[in-house]
Formats: structure tokens, sequence, C-alpha cells
């Protein structure tokens, strides 16, 4: 019998929970791949996407060569060419961009298909590359900018408490978040919390897998949440419960900020989100009296025009309840601002000949169309897929057919984004190459180890990377690390929570925890604002042109009427159960799964149309226009239209939800505003 091979490696999905696992190889080939019961967090459960990831690598589909574009951009017509010759075709563009436009014209576009501290995030891997030839800088505000922009004003960090501590919570308010789909590891914390009593909360438009599971459910408008916020607060201190000692001794901006809450009593709070005037008072009520509160709010509830206000307000909430200071109480949000790890020695900013500008993640299509001085003349698209994932796909579109554009995209599969490359790499799995991890929902260090090598002539990111710049002839050292030495660069970090965390032991342990102090109070002392207080009062929002006191914006589209009238329905297009943004898309399984893509409608809304579940429907606005299947639901609150991202267009009829999605700017952050979009539904 031949040999068998456990290998531990981590899941490098774009998810809070970075499940460790373990690749089982006999003979060269990975034969299987579970979860690691040994990870505390993850403990050997992956999902229904992850189950499938050997299936994805061997794929028939899969990107085994680098190829060339034949046919027109957006046909997906290529042939196949040797590393050699796309290597050469790649050196001679970018050399001839920069001598013609400069740097500056090269857009480094990275997106979150591995969050790997060496193959993929922040761009690492290519980093260096881009930085010595002077590429314009990219700014990854995609996914979370609004919120950690808003907890930071309040705050100072975008982390908060540990997600494992919900199990000490007695009231869980999950607060946009949905994560039976999203990241399900954290509502095992949330069943401990249960088992002692606690009270679970789910505030969604939705009544979504999780909301189903919680003992209440208040489904606000989108993008109301922080009048919700504050009409909550104005029953807790109505009923004189905000803990006046904590907010003396640990608060700034209370007098200010009461006098916001004032402004916000239940009926007006109950106006602006359409949640009932009495379900505000009972939980309001409830919050009054139940210590600890711990609010878990993720990315869902922040991609709207007011998304970094709404963070900010509600992490207030923990500062009138004195909860910041309790184990089990607080808000989390991302825990990745607790990993301090090096990324100056990782980025290598300081190559860079000068100061570049920044180009926005969330508007590749004005980058692309509208972006002059000097206009960007060549993309590379890097584990992203824009066509899919980026707001309004017909300007992305249009930005990515221009002809005098030079686009090389690295990818394992045959996207709607490849489709319009001039050259495509291949890129290696997880599996196939080395990488340091981090979860954004708990406190572990992950390595992952190559299992297998890689099939047909796919190469890890770091070594295209490193081969590019040996074609180009560049000669910074440190353009040629090996994997290994960028992860200990990273690791090389002075901050006391990485204390003994070495490559050696990672590699030996698989995971190891942050060497933060346990019970994990950061913020019970101090927190790390300019005051070193909770900041109901913030000098950094006022700086960016927020009001200087926490409140409410209300979301972008509804203050426009008479857009608001024209497309009426406010659609919300959250985490697919089925796939992970676009990554899985491809499975015939589990698009299978998913019934296509589908949208929700309350029985009010779709019998106002004229529409039938199982119908056909067209949902539009002036941006563009996807189809769906309709389900007629009162799952879904009126007034809302629900279907989910990750959808592929090209086999979704050519468009999906990101084809009405605006173009436009969080309050704060540079964040996209993929939940805050005004649409009509009608029949095929
Ligand atoms: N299966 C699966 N898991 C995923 C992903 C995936 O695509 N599929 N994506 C991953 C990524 S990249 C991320 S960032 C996270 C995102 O995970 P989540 O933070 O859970 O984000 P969403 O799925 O966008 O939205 C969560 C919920 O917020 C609700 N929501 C939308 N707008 C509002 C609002 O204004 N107020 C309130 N109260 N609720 C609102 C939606 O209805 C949805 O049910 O999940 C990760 N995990
Ligand atoms: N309508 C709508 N759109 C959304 C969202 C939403 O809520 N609604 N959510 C947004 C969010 S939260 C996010 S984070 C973005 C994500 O948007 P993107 O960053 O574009 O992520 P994906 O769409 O998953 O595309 C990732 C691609 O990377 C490839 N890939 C995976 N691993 C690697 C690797 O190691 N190397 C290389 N070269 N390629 C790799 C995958 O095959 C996949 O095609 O989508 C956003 N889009
Ligand atoms: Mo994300």
């Amino acid at each position: 019998m031949a040999a068998e091979l456990k290998v531990l490696g981590a899941c490098p999905l774009d998810c809070p929970d970075d499940c460790s696992w373990v690749v089982t190889v006999r003979d060269g080939e990975a034969v299987g791949l579970r979860g690691n019961p040994d990870h505390p967090y993850t403990r050997g459960a992956l999902c229904t996407k992850v189950n499938r990831w050997l299936e994805r690598a061997g794929d028939a589909d899969r990107i085994r060569y680098p190829l060339r574009r034949t046919g027109r951009k957006g046909e997906g017509r290529f042939e196949r060419i040797s590393w050699d010759e796309a290597l050469d075709e790649i050196a001679t563009r970018l050399d001839h961009v920069v001598r013609g436009h400069g740097g500056e014209a090269i857009w480094p576009y990275w997106g979150t298909g591995t969050l790997g501290y060496v193959q993929g995030l922040e761009g690492t891997a290519g980093r260096r590359f881009f930085n010595v030839l002077g590429a314009s800088a990219h700014d990854a505000n995609i996914c979370s900018s609004a919120g950690s922009s808003g907890l930071k004003c309040t705050i100072g960090s975008s982390a908060g408490m540990d997600p494992e501590d919900l199990a000490h919570a007695r009231l869980v308010l999950l607060w946009g978040t949905n994560p039976l789909t999203s990241g399900h590891h954290v509502w095992k914390f949330v069943q401990a919390a249960r088992r002692e009593g606690a009270y679970v909360v789910a505030i969604d438009p939705v009544a979504t897998r999780t909301a189903r599971q919680a003992d209440e459910h208040l489904a606000p408008l989108p993008g109301t949440d922080a009048a919700l916020a504050l009409g909550l607060l104005n029953v807790v201190v109505g009923l004189g419960a905000q803990d006046e000692d904590y907010i003396e001794r640990h608060t700034l901006g209370w007098a200010e900020f009461r006098e916001r809450i004032q402004e916000f009593p239940p009926e007006r709070a109950a106006r602006i989100t359409g949640v009932p005037e009495d379900a505000i008072v009972a939980l309001g009520e409830r919050i009054a009296r139940t210590r600890p509160t711990a609010i878990r709010a993720t990315q869902g509830l922040q991609r709207h025009g007011g998304g970094a206000e709404t963070l900010r307000t509600l992490a207030c909430i923990p500062g009138v309840t004195g909860d910041w200071a309790r184990l089990g109480g607080g808000l989390t949000f991302s825990t990745s601002g607790h990993v301090k790890l090096n990324r100056a020695a990782l980025f290598r900013d300081d190559l860079r000949p000068g100061p570049v500008r920044t180009l926005s993640m969330s508007r590749l299509g004005e980058g692309l169309l509208e972006v002059d001085d000097p206009p960007v003349m060549a993309l590379f698209v890097i584990a992203a897929n824009p066509v899919g994932s980026t707001p309004h796909q017909n300007k992305v579109r249009r930005g990515l057919a221009r002809e005098d554009l030079f686009t090389v995209v690295l990818e394992q599969f045959p996207t709607d984004t490849t489709d319009y490359a001039d050259i495509v790499l291949p890129a290696t799995m997880q599996h196939e190459h080395a990488d340091l991890h981090d979860g954004y929902g708990h406190l572990y260090l992950t390595w992952n180890e190559p299992a297998v090598a890689p099939p047909g002539e796919c190469l890890p990111t770091t070594e295209t990377f490193r081969r590019l710049a040996r074609r180009m002839g560049l000669t910074e050292p440190s353009l040629y690390d090996s994997d290994e030495r960028l992860a200990e660069q990273a690791l090389s970090s002075e901050h006391p929570w990485l204390t003994g965390i070495t490559l050696d032991r990672l590699r030996k342990e698989g995971f190891v925890r942050l060497a933060a102090p346990k019970p994990f109070l950061p913020y019970a002392e101090r927190f790390p604002t300019p005051s070193g207080r909770l900041e109901f009062r913030s000098q950094r929002a006022e700086a960016f042109g927020l009001d200087p006191v926490a409140g409410y914006t209300p979301p972008g589209e509804v203050t426009d009427a008479e857009r608001a009238r024209r497309f009426p329905l406010a659609l919300v297009s959250a985490a697919s159960h089925h796939f992970l943004n676009t990554v899985f898309g491809e499975n015939a399984e589990l698009r299978r799964r998913s019934g296509g893509p589908t949208v929700r409608l309350h029985p009010d809304d779709a019998a106002a149309r004229g529409l039938a579940s199982g119908q056909r429907v067209r949902v539009a606005n002036e941006r563009g226009a996807f189809e769906a299947v309709l389900q007629v639901t009162d799952e879904v609150r009126p007034g809302v239209a629900a279907t989910s991202k990750g959808h592929w267009p090209k086999l979704s009829g050519g468009a999906n939800a990101n084809a009405v999605v605006d173009e436009r700017d969080t309050d704060l952050g540079g964040g996209p505003v993929f939940h805050d979009t005004r649409v009509e539904v009608s029949a095929v």
C-alpha cells in the first residue's frame, strides 16, 4: 500500500473563519481534504463549498497553461502559449507603458480570491514588483472599509471583542450578519451562550437561515440601522440604565451624544426603520437589563451610503451600557486589526521611486474610463473577478473592452474577467502553494504547507512575479525572496501578541493563537483613540467631514425622491450559501443547489406588480438589469428585493446583481454600496 501523508493547511477564502484543514496525499496526489479537528475555533468542520475543494482543483475547466487572446475582448477565445512567450510579451508591453506613460499607468488590481499574506492579501505577491515600477497603489476597499473606518472613529480600531467570547454574552444581537451562511463557526459560541440562557436577536431585512434560528427577528429597512440603534438607546436612557460611572471614566462627548439619542424616540425610529415601535421598546428594555450584551455586526450592514456611520453608532451602544469592559460584552466586526504583522517589511512600499496615486477597487469602471494623467494602460487582475464582483458591471465591461488597454489576469478558472484578458496566467490553488493566514473572525494564525505539485504549468503568484522581475532585468534583491522568507518577514513583528510565533513553530503546530491576554478585554482600560476614551464625539470623524457626534445617515439612494419613485425596491445582494463571492460559481453541483439566480419579494410587493413565484423577472434600474427566478415569500420584508452575490454573469444570462449597483462611495472609507441599490422588478 502506498504511504499516506497528512499535510496541514488553511482555507484561503475570504471568510472570517480561516479553517484549518488536513490534506491526505497518496503517491503525490491529494486524495482527501477535511477540516482539522484540533483547531479550537473551526474544530474540523468545513462548509458546503470547501467540501468540494479537490473537485474544484481537478475540474476540467481549470486553467493549466498560459493563454493569449485570439478573439475580441470579452469573447473568451484563447490559444495556449509557453511561459517564455507570455513573460516576453508582458515584459515588452510593460516596458512600453512605463516609457510612454510612467509607472502609474499600471494598475495592480488584486482581490480577495486568497487572503494569504504571501500569495494574496494586500497584493503582497506582486507588490514589491509593482512598487519598483512605480505602479499606482490599489485601495482594496470593496469589502469592509466603511465599517472599519466608522469603528475607528468610535473605538480607535476596527477590531473589537474575540468572537469566541460571544459564549459569555447574555444577550446577543446578530446585526446585519448571516453567520450560518457567511462564517458558520461563530454559531457554536452563540449556542454556548444560549445554553447558559442567552437570548439571541437577529436584525436583518431578510429572514435568513440565521434569523430563522434566532429567538427574535427584527426586519429594518436596509441602511436604517443607526436610527434603530439610537431608538434602542433612547429606551435605555429613558430607563436610566446607562452606566454613568463607565461613561464618566471611559467616554468622550456624552452630553452631546445624549442629546442625539433624545432626537430618536422609539416612534421616530419606528418610522425610519419600519420596525414596529413596541419591538424597539421591548428590545431597548432588554438591553437595559441584560449585562453583558454582545453585538456581532459584520460587513452586510455597512454596504450602504451611511455604512461607516452605522458601525460608528453601533459601537456606542456598549459605551453607554459599559459592556466594553465586560467579558462577553462589546461588539465584534473583524478581528484582523488585532494581528499586527510586520506589513512594512512584507510590502516594501519604500521601494517606490516616489509618491504614487491610489486607485479605488470599487470604482474600476471609472478608473479605466475616466481617470487620466496618466490613463490606466496596463491592468493586472490578481485573485479577483471584477466583472462578477464589482459595482456597475456594464461600465466595468466598457472599461475592460478598451482596445488600448493591456490586461493580464492571473487565474484558476475562465471567469467573465479572464474573457477580457490579453494574457491569462495559470495560478496554483491553496494546497499547491505555501502561505500564512489569519482569520478575520478569530485570533489564530495558520500556516499552509503545500501538499502536492501543481497541475500543468500553474505557478504560485509569488513565483510568477519573481520570473517576471527577472525577465525585466530588475535587480532589487528583495524581489527574489522565497515564500518562506516572505512569511518570516511578515512574522518579524515587535508586537507583544506575536511573541514566540515563528515560522518554525507554525509549521510544526499548524496554527497558533495570538499571545494576547486572556480574558480578552482589549479596551477595558483604554481605547486606541486620540483621547484614550470611547469617542461619542470624534475629531477624526469631523476631519473626514462627518458629524462630530455619532448619529444616523440615511441610505444614499432613498434621499433622491424621484429615483425612489421610479425604483421603489431596495435590493440586497448578500452572501450566497453555495459560493464564496464568485469562487465556486463554476461548480455545476453548487450552481444546481443554489437554484440559480433568484430574487425574493414580499407577497404585497409581488401582488402590486402582478407577479407570482416561479416566474422569470427582470431586476432593473437605469444602470442595467439582470434576470432571475422570482420567489414570493414573507421571509423578505416589504420594500426589499433579496438576491445573492456570486453568480457568474456568463452562466446567468449575461449579468448578475452588480449590473444594477452604483459606483458610489460610502460616507467614509470609499467602500461600495452593494445593498444600497434601488430597483424595479418586472416580468420578463
Ligand atoms: N457562503 C458564503 N460565505 C461568505 C461569503 C459568500 O459569498 N458566501 N462572502 C464572504 C465575504 S467576502 C464577506 S465580506 C462576508 C460577508 O458576510 P456578511 O457580513 O454576513 O454580509 P452579507 O452577506 O453581505 O450580509 C449579511 C446580512 O446583512 C443583511 N443586510 C443587508 N443590508 C442590511 C442593512 O442595512 N441592515 C441590516 N440589519 N442588515 C442588512 C443581508 O440581508 C444579509 O442577510 O462573508 C464571507 N462569507
Ligand atoms: N452584489 C454584490 N457584490 C459583491 C458583494 C456583495 O455583497 N454584493 N460583496 C463584495 C465583497 S464582500 C467582496 S470581498 C468582493 C470580492 O470580489 P473579488 O475580490 O473579485 O473576489 P471573487 O469574486 O471571489 O474572485 C476571486 C477570484 O480569484 C481567483 N483565485 C482564488 N485564489 C486565487 C489564487 O491563489 N491566485 C489567483 N491568481 N487567483 C485566485 C478565483 O478563481 C476567483 O475567480 O465581492 C464584492 N461583490
Ligand atoms: Mo468581503
